[in-house]
Order: C-alpha cells, then structure tokens, then sequence
C-alpha cells in the first residue's frame, strides 16, 4: 500500500513537470551563466524566464529585487543581519520588533543579533493565535524600532497573520517590514503590488520547487548589506555562482503555485475539512486556532493523552507521513514556543499532530489516513494512563 503523505508544510513533492524543466540545465546546459560559452545557450532565457515568473508569482515590479538564495533561513538571516548592520550597528535605530511565533531561523537569529547588542521584542499573539495590529501600534516606535518581522502564516498551526494591516501601520511610522512568506505561497494570494511589505522571504520546496533554493524580495531602492560577499553575481547583493537548475524549476514552480490558488482554497481545503472533521469525531480531540483563519491545507490536531511523538510513530509505522507541532525532542519535554505564545496548555502542547496537504493529496489517502488515524488513537489510548485517568 503506498504511504500516505501529510507532512507538506515540512516539504513537499517536486513536482515532476518542474523536474523535467530542470533537467537539461545539469548535463547538457551546464555553463557558468557568468561565463558563457557554446555549453549555455539557454542559460540566460531560462533564467530570465524563471526570474519573471518569480516577479509574476508575487507581484514584484520591475524595479524590485529578487535575490536567489539558498533556502528561507538565508533570505531571514539576510534582511536581519542586514537591518543590522545598517541601522542598528550604527546606532540610528536599536530595536527589532517580531513575534513570540516565528521560525526558529527568525528567533534564533534574532536572539543572536540580541547577543551583539541589538533590542528585539517579540509581541504576543491573541486569543486567535495571530498579531492583533493594535499589538503592533502599541509596540512600534519610529524612532527606534528598525525592523517589524511578521511571517505571513505559522507553519505549526497554518493560521495567517493580518500582513497587510500591519505593513499599512510599518508604512504609516516609517518602519520597514519583512514577511517570512515560506508557508503562504502557494496557499493564499501574496501580492506585493497590494501589500506593501519592503522585505519577503519564500522558500522553493515548500511549493513543489527543489530543496535548496528560494528568493528574497527587496522593495525598490531599498539596500541591504549583503550576506554572502564575493563576486558581482546578483549585482553584488549576494555573491555565489547561481544554481541554474534549481532557479529554473523554481520559477516554473512559483508560476504553478500562483496559478493553483483557486484549487488549493477549494478542493484542498474539502479534503482537509473531512480529515479534520473526521479528527474532531473522536472523542477528546480538538484542533488549534478558527477554521477560516487558516491557510486551507493545515490541521493541528491534539488527541488528548497520546503523546505527539508516539502518535507520530504510530502513524508512521502504518504508512502516514505527518508531524508534531511541538518541537519538542522526546528527550527534552520543553513546549514549544508557539503553544506557549498561544497558551496553550501543557498537556495540549505534548500531543499536538501537524497534518498538512498538498495539491497532490487525494482523496482517496485522506479517507485512508482517517482509517489509520483514527485506529491508532485507539490503539494509544488503550496504553495510556493519562487518557485513562483524566477521562
Ligand atoms: N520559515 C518558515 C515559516 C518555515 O516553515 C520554514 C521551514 C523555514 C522558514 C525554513 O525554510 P528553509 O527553506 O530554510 O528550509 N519549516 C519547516 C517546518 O515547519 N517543518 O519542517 C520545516
């Protein structure tokens, strides 16, 4: 029987039309597209043509930048290290504002530019799980808040942040703002010709494209320092010979996305509301943060008294690929940070089960997955003290 995957938010299936677009660029179009000769013809359209479909994908104008990184984490690690170094260092702003939810690449950055002086507080999430923009006015101050970082939708929990109110009040106090789009794209519209956002990070596997490579977006006539420095490839602003291959499947990724939107919010959203309300059928069970808040592949599911590690084995062993929502290693039981922003409770935060979809779900695995689902609640509930205890 063929594993059912449920894990997309950690990373997804290339898709096999991206794979083939690749293909010629590793063993027949091979040339450095800094040096070109008779083995690269198609390098520079090729490029160009993912660069527009990456322009096209999220609406950047010609006069925006988008650099090609290696993954999200660099794109992060970019606008902060850089928002650092230019205004913070100096001393024109102190602080960086970002919230108690984000990804680890975000925050332990963050408490690394902390440990070389630099002021970073991290707002709460309200009952809903998301910044309220209110939080955000009372925390900004123009005059020493360098940076506002607000993803645009939790990878644990799936829930969307208000990123467009809250560019609106960055633009309003003159503060820049950088969201880290990674679970968003593919998912909802990201539109930067609608939202003005200065700084946006995504991430190619998590919509189909390779592992290994994604892009930065930089508003018009904005500068960052770069990361990496060496030669003048991405006019300078982040130096590394550009991975043809990975560029290219990216863009035909990108354009993909964009165009599944329609499916994603209709079809994958169907199957995650059966799998979830198949979820909440069972008793002592409940799902974390509003339906309709919620980018429309995610679930965070808790079975009370089974503890997320075990269930994950379980699942796994039966042919379910999904994930715990805590961080939580089996050796360290500490909550994760993102259950502690939202309060929630202890317990709840130890047997939290991520379960994402992508547009290659169907609904035939869904309809197993809930088979196998809902035996191994049974079959953990059945060796659990604390279910036993607390029922
Ligand atoms: N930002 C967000 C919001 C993410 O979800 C991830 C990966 C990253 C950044 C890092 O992306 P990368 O391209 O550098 O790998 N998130 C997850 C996850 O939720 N489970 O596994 C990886």
């Amino acid at each position: 029987m063929d594993r059912i995957y449920l894990d997309s938010n950690a990373t997804t299936i290339v898709d096999p039309r991206v794979k083939d677009a690749m293909e010629p660029f590793f063993c027949q179009q091979y040339g450095n597209p800094n040096s070109l000769h008779s083995f690269g013809t198609e390098i520079h359209p090729a490029m160009r043509l993912a660069m527009d479909r990456l322009y096209c994908g999220i609406g950047a104008g010609n006069e925006d930048d988008i650099i090609i990184t290696s993954c999200a984490c660099e794109g992060n690690n970019h606008v902060l290290k850089g928002i650092y170094y230019d205004l913070i260092r100096n001393g024109s702003k102190s602080e960086i504002l970002t919230t108690q939810v984000e990804h680890p690449c975000l925050s332990n950055t963050c408490a690394f530019l902390e440990s070389l002086g630099a002021k970073v507080t991290y707002m709460p999430v309200n009952t809903d799980g998301i910044v309220d923009p209110e939080t955000l006015r009372r925390h900004i101050h123009p005059d020493r808040t360098a940076l506002v970082s607000v993803m645009w939708a939790n990878n644990e929990t799936g829930l969307i942040f208000p990123v467009h109110e809250l560019a609106e009040i960055c633009r309003e106090n003159g503060v820049l703002f950088h969201t880290d789009a990674v679970q968003a794209i593919g998912k909802v519209t990201v539109d930067v010709g609608r939202v003005p956002v200065d700084f946006l990070t995504f991430s190619a596997h998590k919509f189909h494209g390779p592992k290994g490579v994604g892009g930065l977006f930089i508003r018009k006539g904005l500068k960052l320092t770069p990361l990496i420095h060496g030669g003048e490839q991405m006019g300078g602003k982040r130096a590394g010979t550009i991975n043809v291959p990975y560029l290219v499947g990216m863009g035909l990724a990108m354009e993909m996305a964009a165009g599944n939107l329609a499916y994603e919010d209709s079809s994958i959203r169907r199957l995650r509301d059966r799998l979830e309300d198949a979820i909440l059928g069972i008793p002592g069970t409940m799902v974390v943060g509003k339906r309709d808040l919620r980018t429309p592949n995610t679930t965070l599911a808790s079975f009370r008294g089974i503890e997320g590690e075990a269930m994950i084995w379980d699942l796994n062993h039966n042919g379910v690929a999904a994930s715990t929502g805590s961080a939580c290693a089996s050796e360290s039981l500490e909550s994760n940070p993102t259950f502690v922003a939202m309060h929630i409770s202890d317990e709840l935060a130890h047997t939290g089960i991520r379960f994402s979809l992508s547009r290659f779900s169907t609904e035939e695995e869904i309809d197993r997955a809930i088979v196998v689902i809902r035996q191994s609640a049974q079959r953990l509930r059945a060796i659990s003290s604390t279910y036993k205890t607390n029922k």
